[in-house]
């Protein structure tokens, strides 16, 4: 089980649809709205043409609960609006929270700026250096890839399949 965890609104939902449909390339979901996710959301998503596995959304409202769904996890993909640059202090404040959670300490991480389509005055790598990425890659215990996407554009999803399925081997969905 793969936990999906952010803030509300970083696009979590839309990126699990574009990432359900990544080998299929369903259009008739990809053009649909999102709603903020009340709760939890499990979608079987195809890690390659051959192995499945599943994603557990949690919507950034339940932030508060998020630990209760840390134990059956196996990695955690971390959602951040690379376009939001009021957003960053708190989602980086929720990161550092989750990376140190003790249930997590050993479970491989993949950091997603989202949103990376958006024009904003702040370039994502300015966003980087004021959460002191490297600095808290360094720190933490877990394995962390780092990946800048685009959900809306279908951009870079590659990337965060081909860490979903190096990650595979060792979950049991
Ligand atoms: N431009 C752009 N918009 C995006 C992108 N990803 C998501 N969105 C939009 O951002 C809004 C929020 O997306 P959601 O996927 O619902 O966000 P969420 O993280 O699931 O939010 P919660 O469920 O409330 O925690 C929607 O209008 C999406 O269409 C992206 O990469 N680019
Ligand atoms: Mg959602």
């Amino acid at each position: 089980m793969y936990l999906l965890l952010g803030a509300t609104g970083v696009g979590k939902t839309l990126l699990l649809r574009k990432i359900k449909n990544f080998y299929t390339k369903d259009e008739s979901e990809k053009s649909m709205s999102t709603i903020p996710t009340v709760g939890t959301n499990i979608v079987k998503v195809s890690v390659d043409k051959k192995r499945e596995g599943s994603v557990r959304e949690v919507g950034g409202a339940m932030g508060p609960i998020w630990f209760k769904y840390y134990s059956e996890c196996h990695a955690v993909m971390f959602v951040i609006d690379v376009a939001n640059p009021c957003q960053v202090s708190s989602s980086c404040i929720q990161l550092l929270t989750v990376l140190s959670h003790k249930e997590l300490q050993q479970k491989p991480f993949i950091i997603i700026f989202n949103r990376s389509d958006i024009p904003s005055q702040v370039k994502p790598c300015n966003i980087k250096q004021l959460m002191r990425l490297d600095d808290v890659i360094q720190a933490a215990k877990q394995p962390i890839k780092v990946v800048d996407v685009s959900a809306r554009q279908e951009e870079n999803l590659t990337e965060i399949m081909q860490w979903m399925i190096t990650r595979w081997e060792k979950i049991t969905c």
